[in-house]
């Protein structure tokens, strides 16, 4: 048997055995979760963060505030050196604050995009990361979120226009597709009660359902005098599609109290806001898309870093990556295992 084949049954083995594992799990985690990156993240803060990931124990993290970029590179090898194998997709875009998202390798990801002028042609503001995910029977559009910030009228109107923009993108998916379940996970910045008219905006005329809204009645987000704020955080599901959804489990994840540590503490060695966390049901999915997976389950195991494919213009904080002509970056040798090897051997 030469090399080729060698690696080509090992890859076959290592996608087997995970597709049994898999086939025993009839219900997945998934969560937002924002690093708290308004100043770049330090190398110091990585393993308390690997270690909140580790607590959230989620299949799928829709994490915000990364900066720098290659913070997500930094986390899944902490994850790895503890024994949690987590693979990472992220793209870069100019607002310092990047969106990505954080998952376990038998998670199918495709079509990651940013989603276009959901950050109004103001690159302060955040694209918002758009994906399609299929955990077992359970597929679903993702949209990970982060929101303009602030309480004036003018920051409610960008964070409109920023909703609009996000609702028009994800119509014209829906139009395009069978798919029907839209989950909504991140920073929202925006607060039940006070910002009505950008929920209505981002949950397209009652599309979405804000579960949020609805079933969490703290704060997620720990204010400078170590007490919880408000409900920044938010989770949208679609209220007639997405059944898969176990109705009362989404939760504000006390990690502060998992950590052994006060909020206050939480929020100077961990972050600021404590994740959302809700249970979907997977063996089974209402809406029967016909999205053909096959091609992109061997490259959900690669973690990517992603070039928008309107830059033009690469910036210096990016780890070393390489443009490819199919509009991908692949990037960060030293996250590659054996498997990721193979991958990125084929693709280069
Ligand atoms: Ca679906
Ligand atoms: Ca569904």
């Amino acid at each position: 048997m030469n090399t080729n084949s060698r690696v080509l049954v090992l890859v076959c083995a290592v996608m087997l055995v995970s597709t049994a594992d898999l086939a025993a799990q009839s219900t997945s985690r998934i969560a937002g979760w924002n690093l708290l990156g308004y100043y770049p993240i330090p190398e110091s803060r990585i393993p308390a963060l690997a270690e909140g990931i580790i607590r959230i124990d989620a299949d799928l993290v829709a994490v915000v505030e990364v900066n720098p970029t290659r913070t997500l590179a930094r986390l899944v090898d902490a994850l790895g050196e503890e024994g949690h194998d987590y693979v990472y997709r992220i793209i870069s875009q100019p607002a310092r604050q990047k969106i990505g998202i954080l998952f376990k390798p038998h998670v199918q990801i495709a079509d990651e995009q940013l989603i276009p002028r959901s950050d109004i042609g103001d690159s302060d503001n955040r694209k918002a990361f758009f994906c399609r995910v299929k955990i077992n029977e359970f597929d679903f559009f993702l949209v990970a979120v982060h929101l303009k910030s602030s309480r004036s009228g003018s920051d409610r109107a960008i964070r409109n226009r920023q909703a609009a923009a996000i609702a028009r993108f994800l119509q014209s998916q829906l139009a395009d597709s069978s798919e029907r379940d839209v989950l909504i996970v991140g920073d929202y910045n925006m607060i039940p009660n006070q910002d009505q008219t950008n929920f209505e905006t981002l949950g397209m005329d009652g599309y979405l359902q804000f579960i949020s809204s609805e079933e969490l009645e703290s704060g997620s987000h720990i204010g400078r005098d170590g007490e919880l704020g408000n409900l920044l955080d938010g989770y949208a599901i679609s209220r007639d599609h997405t059944s898969e959804y176990a109705p009362g489990t989404l939760e504000i994840l006390p990690l502060h109290e998992e950590m052994d540590l006060t909020l206050l503490e939480f929020s100077e060695q961990v972050s600021d806001h404590l994740p959302l966390v809700a249970t979907f049901n997977i063996d089974r999915d209402d809406d029967q898309d016909r999205f053909d997976w096959s091609p992109f389950f061997a490259r959900s195991r690669v973690s990517m870093m992603l070039a928008e494919p309107s830059a033009t213009k690469q910036s210096p904080s990016q780890p070393v990556a390489i443009s490819r002509q199919d509009g991908w970056t692949y990037g960060h040798r030293r996250t590659c295992r054996p498997l990721r090897r193979w991958c990125w051997g084929r693709r280069r």
